[in-house]
């Protein structure tokens, strides 16, 4: 179905959701023409929401802690945008968040907007499509972009560490404080929630995070002082109990943003992380057209390396040569 990105850009500008959803499934699509002029269109209006990253081990309770967020944020009376990036599924539509949280009563409000996004198999995948996706909801004027990642890879950890704040959940029973270290997602916490709080623990949890990050501490050197120590918080999301705690929380963080240019750094790093996306999938998909069986280019450097008359490093130095020279 041929999609008027145009009208759906119109669409957004009157504040329309249905066109905010829309368009965001032409993001999720990664058609590379259509993309561009949506970020395009929409990138002068960016860098008014605040982006807070959920990140943490499958089921520790990262769906029920942003549902908790969004509710308070929205008792204070800004506009909340919640996007839940799913590695595991290649299907999306935000079903399961969205019927999960209109139960929970944010269904009636306008200033709430839910939307779960898969990757579909497109070459860049969920690291390319996710800044994007955050650019829009961006602009369609959100006060806050809450998202949702599973740290289970590098590219995950990564998306949600060009958030303006991450918060990175943990739960006990489920062995997370070593395979959270182990996936990096440590160093990327702004603050820690120790969630699920009711379960028994929680407490040896707590202790044994914090002999990590003391670990920590003690070998970052004065110039890795950053002015901020992620606080650690103990939440029961599913009652809300600690959420008043982790907004104060938020709050400090982002007077600490404001005041000591961290904040800048961290849009600039967002910048870096969006421009390296585009570059990269601009070129795999410059390699993917080159890569149709038919290049000579490519026919007579697979040859050759076939043969053991050149190396594969040499031969892709010949393409990344000739891609660059716009011969591709
Ligand atoms: N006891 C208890 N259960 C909780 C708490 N928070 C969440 N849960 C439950 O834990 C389960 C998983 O919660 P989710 O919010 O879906 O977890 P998630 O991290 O988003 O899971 P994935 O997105 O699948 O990685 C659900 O059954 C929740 O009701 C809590 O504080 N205490
Ligand atoms: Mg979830």
């Amino acid at each position: 179905m041929a999609v008027d990105v145009g009208q759906l850009l119109a669409g957004l500008d009157r504040g329309e959701r249905r066109a905010l959803a829309r368009l965001l499934t032409v993001v999720e699509d990664g058609r590379p023409e259509q993309l561009r002029e949506i970020v395009a269109a929409t990138y002068p209006r960016t860098g008014r929401a605040r982006v807070i990253g959920v990140t943490g081990s499958p089921g520790v309770g990262k769906s029920t802690l942003t549902d908790a967020i969004a509710g308070a944020l929205r008792a204070r009376e800004r506009s909340v945008a919640v996007l839940a990036v799913d590695p595991s599924s290649p299907f999306s539509g935000g079903a399961l968040l969205g019927d999960r949280v209109r139960m929970q009563g944010h269904h009636a409000d306008p200033d709430v907007f839910i939307r779960s996004m898969a990757s579909r198999g497109h070459l860049g995948g969920l690291s390319f499509a996710t800044p994007q996706a955050v650019l829009l909801l961006d602009a369609a004027g959100f006060d806050d972009v809450v998202v949702e990642t599973v740290g289970v890879g590098q590219s995950e950890v990564e998306v949600a560490a060009t958030a303006d704040i991450t918060l990175v959940a943990i739960a006990p029973g489920m062995g997370d404080s070593v395979q959270a270290a182990k996936a990096g997602i440590l160093e990327v916490a702004d603050v820690f929630v120790i969630n699920k709080a009711d379960h028994p623990g929680a407490g040896k949890l707590e202790s044994e995070l914090r002999g990590m990050l003391e670990m920590g501490h003690a070998t970052a050197g004065e110039d890795d002082e950053p002015g901020w120590w992620p606080p650690i918080l103990r939440t029961v999301a599913v009652r809300g109990e600690g959420i008043p705690q982790l907004m104060d929380e938020l709050e400090r963080h982002a007077s600490f943003l404001a005041d000591s240019g961290e904040g800048d750094r961290r849009v600039r790093a967002r910048a870096v992380h969006t421009i390296r996306e585009i570059a990269l999938e601009q070129l795999r998909l410059r390699f993917a057209r080159l890569d149709v069986g038919d290049d000579p280019l490519l026919e007579a450097l697979a040859s050759k390396v076939a043969n053991r008359d050149l190396d594969p490093y040499t031969a892709a130095d010949e393409v990344l040569a000739a891609l660059e020279g716009g011969e591709a």
